[in-house]
This record gives structure tokens, C-alpha cells and sequence, in this order.
């Protein structure tokens, strides 16, 4: 479904729903994240881009006090009383709405009591940021309808403090500012330290980015994330810099004696991964595909053995995208987002997408006995007003 498409079909549901046509419709899309894996966290570099997933909100003004948000997913409507400081409450996928709408009104903004329809096509715990989507889409219809613009860093910002605060996912920088600041057919290169950001064009038609969901969430995530980052912060700590994007390969090796091996491996993975993302995109923008494919199989491996988040699941559709190899289409694959389960990301050639998909697909099913979801998606635009 295109874009606009997807628009008329929330329009029409938020029409049934409240009896009217809305007065505002944004969007905010998901993500997938080329390369550069757990270093939003550490002050490195990622790469991701926005993909054609979208959070679609459609609004009017409410006549009540309150702000009734209807999801279509899970079907029920979150009453948020926004005459008042606004505070983590039921249901619990509101909390995202619940700590961007705080957000606001910690920046002194008087948020007025709107009725909304949430509709999204960004699959749930999928590893493509749905969260951040519902998130910069709460922010983007706020913007909207109090008629005043947010800066996109201070926006992406509010974002992942509404995560952090209302719904306990300490997380880094990467999946808020690239829904934020994507841009069609371009890859995002975000200085987590700096938060410089370049655009790195993707437009390269012999090329196409590959989706792939295993259609697995291992219930790790919510302990384990937390655990990496302090690991993280230990290794810093024993290499006397301030974050891991300050130490070197050679620094590390030389204080390996006194770090625990496992603090060891995961610091290993983070100075490793940072310089491979600065790499793949010098790729993206020579065109150097099977260089760019080597770094995706490279970081892979790097978050198996070293980070540890992978899964037999993400395992196995990298394993069979490396079997079809480059004569086959693949130029590179790995896992994305936080592990654990979710998707993987492969970079392909365009004319070859169909009997690729289809090979993992069957191989996938064969191996792991369940059916795993593949798309296509070429860089997306980041979040937009459709209707003001
Ligand atoms: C999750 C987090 F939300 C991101 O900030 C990032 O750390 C990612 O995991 C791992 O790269 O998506």
C-alpha cells in the first residue's frame, strides 16, 4: 500500500470511528538499520534508513476534556486527561503517546484534547521500530496541531526521553531521529556523538534493500539491552576513555588482562562495528556493493559471537542468504535492530529479489518451521504532515 493509499484508508476509519473527517493526518515511519548495531549507545555511528512502514495518525479537536486514542491493532482507546500533567498509565501501549504528550507539556506547551485514530503498518516487535514510529507520530500531530514546529534534534530527543520515561527501554539515539530525519532514496549516517547526520543516496536501481522477519521475538531483550550497555560502560571505564567510540582495536587488546572476557567481547564488537559502519557507508557512496556486503556479514558474526543478541533464527536466514551468495544475488546480510529475534537485512540485486525471497523463504521454513515475512522497501521518507 502506498502512502497515500494508506492516508484514504485512515481517513475512512478515523470517519467511522468518530463520525466526522479528520481535520490533521501525519505519518511516521519504521526503520531498518543498514549497519551499525548497538553503537547509538557508545557515541558511534549507524546507518540506518526509514522504510515504506508507516504509524498514520488522523485528528480532530475532541469535544471532551480528555484525548481518546484509538488503536486499530489492539482495538481499544487510551483516554489520556490532558488538562493535567500527563503520567505512564493504562493501556500500556499508550505509554509512548503518554510520554510525548509529557514532553510537551514539560516544554510548556498547552496540549489541546484531541480524538485520533492510530492505524500502523509497521510490524509490532518486528526489530523496525515501531515504538519510535508511534512516538515521532505523536510528536509530528502535537506539532501539528498546536501550530508550532520543534527542532528535528530536540524532537528526536523528547522521543527517546518518552521511552526511556514511560516505557523503561533505556535506548540509544538511532531509531527516533532516523523517523524523524529520513529522506527518500538516502541512507542516514548519524554521529551518535555529534548527532551530525549526512545523507548517503541509495538510488542505485540495480540494488534493492530485503526485509526479512523471522517472525520470532525471544524475551530477552527487555534484561539484556540494559546489561550491554553496562558492560559497555565498564569497558570504557577500564580503558580510561568516555565512551567506547574513543578507544581503539589496539587499546583494547592491550587492557584485554585486565577486563572479564565477556566485557572484553562486547567492547570488541562496539570498536569493531563503529569502524565498519564508517566503511559501509564510504561504500554506499562508491557504489562498492560487494564491500558493503562483506561489512554486513562482518557485523553479523560480530553481534553472534561478540555482543551475543543474535539468535538461531537470525542465524539461519544469514547462513541461507550467504549460501545463495553474490552469483546468486546477495551481496550482504546480518541481523538488525536489538536482537534477539525480529528482522534481518540483506542488500541485493534488484533483479534477483524475487527468487531470493522465495529461497529464504523455503529454506527458512524448512530449517526452522515457521514461515518468516520478506519485503522490499527503498529508503523512506522520515515523518510527514499529510493533512494540515
Ligand atoms: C534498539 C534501540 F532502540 C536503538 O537505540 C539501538 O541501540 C538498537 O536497538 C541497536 O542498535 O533498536
Amino acid at each position: 500500500m502506498t502512502l497515500n493509499e494508506l492516508t484514504d484508508h485512515v481517513s475512512q476509519l478515523f470517519a467511522k470511528t468518530f463520525g466526522r473527517p479528520p481535520r490533521w493526518i501525519v505519518a511516521a515511519p519504521g526503520r531498518v538499520n543498514v549497519i551499525g548495531e548497538h553503537t547509538d549507545y557508545n557515541d558511534g555511528f549507524v546507518l540506518p534508513m526509514a522504510i515504506e512502514f508507516y504509524t498514520v495518525m488522523a485528528a480532530d479537536l475532541s469535544s471532551s476534556s480528555s484525548s481518546s486514542f484509538f488503536d486499530t491493532l489492539f482495538k481499544e482507546t487510551a483516554q489520556i486527561e490532558v488538562s493535567q500533567p500527563v503520567l505512564r498509565g493504562d493501556p500500556k501501549w499508550s505509554n509512548y503517546i503518554r510520554g510525548v504528550i509529557a514532553g510537551f507539556q514539560q516544554r510548556g506547551e498547552k496540549i489541546p484534547a484531541l480524538d485520533v485514530l492510530v492505524h500502523s503498518t509497521v510490524p509490532l516487535g518486528g526489530g523496525l521500530s515501531s515504538s519510535a514510529a508511534l512516538e515521532v507520530s505523536t510528536a509530528t500531530l502535537l506539532e501539528t496541531a498546536i501550530g508550532k514546529k520543534v527542532d528535528p534534534v530536540e524532537k528526536a530527543l523528547l522521543c527517546q526521553k518518552a521511552e526511556h520515561e514511560f516505557a523503561g527501554m533505556p535506548c540509544g539515539i538511532m531509531d527516533q531521529f532516523i523517523s524523524v530525519m529520513g529522506r527518500k532514496n538516502h541512507l542516514l549516517l548519524l554521529d551518535c556523538r555529534s548527532r551530525r547526520t549526512e545523507l548517503v543516496p541509495l538510488d542505485d536501481p540495480s540494488v534493492a534493500v530485503l526485509i526479512m522477519n523471522t517472525n520470532v521475538k525471544h524475551e530477552l531483550t527487555g534484561s539484556e539491552y540494559p546489561t550491554r550497555r553496562r558492560q559497555c560502560e565498564a569497558a570504557a571505564k577500564i580503558l580510561g576513555v568516555p565512551s567506547l567510540r574513543d578507544a581503539t582495536a589496539d587499546a583494547l587488546e592491550a587492557a584485554k588482562g585486565k577486563m572479564d572476557p565477556v566485557v572484553y567481547r562486547r567492547a570488541r564488537h562496539v570498536i569493531g562495528e563503529i569502524e565498519r559502519t564508517v566503511h559501509a557507508a564510504e561504500g554506499v557512496r562508491a557504489s562498492n556493493w560487494p564491500t558493503v556486503g562483506q561489512l554486513m556479514y562482518a557485523s553479523h558474526y560480530s553481534l553472534r559471537d561478540d555482543y551475543q543478541v543474535s539468535c538461531p533464527e537470525l542465524d539461519a536466514v544469514v547462513e541461507i542468504a550467504k549460501a545463495i551468495g553474490v552469483t546468486g544475488g546477495v551481496y550482504g546480510c546480518r541481523m538488525t535492530g536489538g536482537g534477539f529475534g525480529g528482522c534481518c537485512v540483506a542488500l541485493v540485486k534488484a533483479d534477483a529479489v524475487e527468487a531470493i525471497s522465495k529461497k529464504i523463504a523455503a529454506d527458512y521454513k524448512k530449517k526452522i518451521g515457521i514461515e518468516p515475512t520478506i519485503f522490499v522497501s527503498r529508503p523512506a521518507a522520515g515523518a510527514t504532515v499529510i493533512k494540515s
